[in-house]
């Protein structure tokens, strides 16, 4: 918990979850500014509910409340950051450049960050390993009980449909799959043009790489992304992001990594 110390800054109050990419990027958003704020923990499958009491019209993660304003969604708080505090930018100056920022931020939020969600939300709802893990992971009580307990809720996050059209079931977990390896090379190319900037990163950087993080958390997807440029600095970049997030996927689905599938 970050709290203000100083009267002069605004109140700004980061609703998050640790396990939630946007709000890790987000996060880092505010640290990289130098923004003190308060972290309020949103508790994994109580966000529409919690959001709209604390008076959010969106039931989702990353939000925040700054100067009075309630802003949902990370690309709409890396606009009110910027606009807010300038220094060290989140977006370049050169309008070319920053098109092609904003260009790959949208992407990473629309088609990349649905991909680790719905791989957990469908993993969580089907595998009763991962379920208990989960949920011990949160710090639930009882974890035997309480993965129990939270299928009915775990059903109804499986027919959210993404900004992608796609909801957590077994044909859009495949295409996910079977499309990652395409999505990581994107993820590569991004960076060798320097559109994902890293000294500072941008807020496209951010927005990839904290994908690319969770990516590399699913012990089944370790090797496929880690065979991708991108691995490294998603891990520099987030380096206390929670441990291994145990295998449930069929492997017969898993693209092999590019060596593998040269040979
Ligand atoms: N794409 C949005 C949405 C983020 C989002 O879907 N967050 C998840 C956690 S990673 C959430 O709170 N989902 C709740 C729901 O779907 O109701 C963003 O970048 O802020």
């Amino acid at each position: 918990m970050h709290a203000p110390a100083d009267a002069r800054q605004p109140r700004v109050a980061l609703y998050w979850m640790a396990i939630s990419h946007p709000c890790q990027a987000v996060h880092k958003m505010l640290e990289l500014k130098g923004v003190e704020h308060d972290l309020v923990d949103v508790f994994p499958l109580s966000q529409r509910i919690h959001l709209r009491l604390a008076g959010f019209r969106s039931g989702t993660v990353p939000a925040l409340k700054l100067d009075g304003r309630r802003i949902s969604g990370s690309r709409a708080i890396s606009r009110a950051l910027e606009e807010r505090w300038g220094d060290p930018a989140l977006f370049p100056t050169d309008p070319e450049l920053r098109a092609r920022v904003e260009q790959a931020e949208r992407w990473g939020e629309e088609r990349l960050q649905p991909v680790p969600r719905r791989l957990f939300r469908y993993g969580v709802a089907r595998d009763a390993e991962l379920r208990e893990w989960a949920v011990r992971d949160v710090g639930l009580p009882f974890p035997a009980l309480s993965a129990q307990a939270i299928r009915p809720a775990l059903a109804w996050y499986l027919r959210t449909v993404e900004a992608d059209g796609r909801r957590a079931d077994t044909a859009a977990v495949r295409a996910d799959l079977a499309e990652l390896p395409a999505h990581l090379g994107r993820v590569d190319q991004l960076l060798s043009d320097g559109t994902l900037a890293l000294a500072p990163p941008n807020a496209a950087t951010l927005q990839i790489m904290a994908s690319v993080r969770l990516l590399c958390r699913f012990a089944d997807l370790a090797e496929l992304v880690g065979s991708h440029a991108c691995a490294q600095p998603a891990h520099e970049l987030f380096p206390d992001f929670g441990g291994a997030i145990p295998p449930f996927l069929d492997r017969s689905w898993l693209s092999a990594p590019p060596s593998e599938s040269a040979a």
